[in-house]
């Protein structure tokens, strides 16, 4: 009951108006955030996938979560933790959150043939809640 809480940093179906997130919609939203640059986006299937890219210029856009121990269990068995599809591991922000430590999830599987977004916003509309 006293176990801490988690930042997320989440870039795909679990945002505002996708299509999963009813998964995270009863925990903490805190605002929109930035990756550092040398990170990118891949469309792997109808979500998306993040990865290390040392080409990157701008990091990848998303939405900053505080989710609790549990909520955090029931979203690593959603994203596919166990079946390695993910792994969930730091990584920073840009400012104003440089200091904060945050998590999100990795994608592990290949992407090669995939198409990279290259403004690092998942959806590529930009276009999630009207
Ligand atoms: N769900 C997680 C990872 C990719 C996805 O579609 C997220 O929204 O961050």
């Amino acid at each position: 009951m006293s176990e801490k809480n988690t930042l997320l940093f989440i870039y795909g179906t679990l945002k505002r108006g996708a299509t999963n997130h009813a998964v995270i919609a009863d925990q903490n939203y805190l605002g929109e955030a930035r990756t550092v640059p040398g990170y990118r986006l891949y469309i792997v299937a109808d979500y998306p996938g993040l990865i290390k890219d040392r080409n990157d210029q701008r990091g990848v856009l998303g939405e900053l979560w505080s989710v609790s121990s549990e909520s955090l269990r029931r979203l690593d068995a959603f994203e596919g933790i166990p079946e390695k599809l993910y792994r969930r591991a730091s990584i920073p922000l840009s400012a104003p959150h440089e200091s904060t430590e945050v998590q999100t999830y990795f994608y592990l599987r290949n992407t090669r043939g995939r198409r990279p977004i290259i403004s690092g916003l998942w959806p590529s509309s930009g276009q999630l809640i009207p």
